[in-house]
């Protein structure tokens, strides 16, 4: 998807575009996307805001509440391209009722010469002025209390808001649009419109019964949850239960070697961080396969792992590639390298696999996934069931299309997105929930609220709405990144050169963010 292009966005003066200036790795940029949020004072009425003229936003949201279904459409991006504008869309169907719904149909007014680009969780047709979503097969029904989310990109040949739309499910109507009033009955509703209301829970039925692992009370987090698996879209612990990774990355360990250790693994885990992960670059700053020395990088990972083990965290060896771009340049190196380590650590519960940071420069799922269907099994010889972190294309951001191919015949595989969310937003997050609807187990194994040059000026907000999206789908999340480097994504403040023994005044104002987020 081509999101570069903005001039109609400039053109109409709906927003104040965040022209990204290009950043050290080269970063696929992405454009401020902002989300009304609407309140509703009686739950029965048919809302339709649309946000214009502020100075960031880009969106517009429609809510038809009316009873047993909560129906919302929102426009969150849109730009132009050729002589289209493309503006992509994003539509939750929740049950409010005591029974399943099933077989919804949705139909949506577009100008005529409308024409869809993409489109996922759904069968699209378009004739003449209406475009038709119909369900594909896993979402057909709506289980009582679910959401099922579902997404697509419009390309219109004029610039256009979807205001009139009607689902259709169980004999009743659901009808957004102005002078429309809603045809379903409008009784016994107790739906807020807020936020977190109109927003999804896991699909998945059996993984949306699960409990969800409680914080750790005595006993360290590997004490408490154990060897950790795949259930569905979850990552669960040794009881079943769900379980979240709350983590911090160190910064390339061969930059910084000195932060690995114990104390500071310690001082971290003191507000809820459980997870470590070893991030080890391949070919960046004298890298494990150009210009650094195997032997001390592998000792590095070994103290890290030691440190982990003894204080029951968990612990992720990270095969950092990022300037090599495809696994596959170093493919022979991961193998070696992983043999390697999966022989040594294969009785430790704690310790997780990731095979491929961040592949990019166009490097293609299938690539990606050719590779770690060659370096997979070569961990499995050794350990049949540690977690495996498999990258995704374009800085580990496509989940989505990595969701409509996964890797076959073998368990414990989760798939990276990583976010900085002063770049990337809501077309990412849309992106997760693709991957999650269509079943992708997804883990959040690198973010920071900095830009995604690992520096720049802090976004709170989109902070947030990604952990929304995290704690919705009890996603596993790690920061970037445990050191002092003179950047805002660094955990610690430039001017504090201890390597251990911090307290809260030694944070960034990130490092502070993600702890505050970690503890609650
Ligand atoms: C960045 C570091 C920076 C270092 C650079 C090397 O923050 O100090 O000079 O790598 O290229 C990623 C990568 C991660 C990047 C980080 C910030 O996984 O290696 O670290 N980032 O750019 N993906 C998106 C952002």
């Amino acid at each position: 998807m081509n999101y570069k292009i903005h001039k109609f966005l400039i053109l109409i003066g709906l927003i104040g575009i965040m022209m990204v200036s290009v950043i050290g790795c080269g970063k696929k940029e992405e454009n401020a996307t902002t989300q009304t949020e609407i309140t509703s004072e009686d739950g029965n009425a048919t809302e339709q805001i649309d946000e214009i003229g502020s100075s960031e936003a880009n969106s517009s949201k429609a809510i038809a509440n009316t009873g047993d279904y909560t129906f919302t459409l929102a426009s969150n991006n849109s730009w132009e391209s050729g002589d289209m504008v493309y503006i992509q869309y994003d539509c939750i169907i929740k049950n409010h009722s005591d029974v399943n719904g099933s077989d919804w149909k949705i139909t949506i007014d577009v100008p005529q010469g409308s024409k869809l680009d993409n489109g996922w969780n759904g069968e699209y047709e378009i004739s003449g002025d209406k475009l038709i979503i119909t369900p594909v097969d896993y979402n057909k029904e709506v289980v009582s209390g679910a959401e099922i989310p579902i997404g697509f990109i419009l390309a219109t040949p004029e610039s256009f808001s979807a205001d009139k739309a009607v689902l259709e499910i169980g004999g009743n109507q659901y009808a957004l649009g102005e002078n429309e009033s809603p045809t379903a009955k409008t009784e016994n509703t107790e739906v807020t419109n807020d936020a977190k209301d109109t927003t999804t829970e896991p699909v998945d039925k059996e993984t949306s019964d699960k409990k969800v692992a409680t914080k750790d009370i005595s006993g360290t987090p590997v004490a408490n949850h154990g060897a950790l698996s795949v259930e569905g879209t979850n990552i669960v612990d040794k009881n079943g239960d769900i379980f979240q990774l709350q983590g911090v990355s160190t910064h390339g360990i061969n930059w910084f070697p000195e932060y690995v250790n114990k104390e500071a693994f310690s001082d971290l885990s003191k507000y809820g961080v459980n997870a470590i992960r070893l991030a080890m670059y391949t070919v960046d700053y004298n890298g494990y396969c150009e210009g650094g020395s195997q032997a001390n990088l592998e000792a590095t990972i070994d103290k890290g792992v030691q440190a982990c083990t003894e204080l029951g965290m968990y612990v992720i060896i990270d095969w950092h590639i990022l300037n090599d771009k495809d696994p596959n340049v170093h493919k022979d190196s991961a193998i070696q390298f992983f043999e390697k380590m999966s022989k040594k650590y294969a009785d430790y519960d704690n310790v997780l696999y990731e095979i491929c940071n961040e592949p990019n420069g166009g490097t293609t799922w299938e690539s990606v996934k050719s590779y770690a269907e060659e370096v997979i099994p070569v961990i499995r010889t050794n350990d049949k069931d540690a977690l495996i972190i498999v990258g995704t294309p374009n800085w580990s951001q496509d989940v989505d299309v990595a969701s409509n191919n996964p890797i076959q015949g073998q368990k414990n595989i989760v798939y990276a997105v990583h976010f900085y969310a002063a770049t990337h937003q809501g077309n990412i997050r849309s992106k997760v929930e693709t991957a999650i609807g269509n079943g992708l187990p997804v883990i959040v194994s690198e973010s920071n609220i900095s830009e995604a040059s690992g520096n720049g000026a802090l976004n709170y907000d989109e902070g947030e709405k990604w952990m929304d999206l995290i704690d919705r789908y009890h996603l596993s999340c790690f920061a970037w990144s445990l050191g002092n480097k003179d950047e805002t994504s660094s955990f610690l403040k430039a001017n504090v050169s201890k390597t251990s023994g911090f307290s809260e005044g030694d944070f960034s104002d990130s490092g502070k963010w993600y702890l505050e987020h970690y503890s609650k």
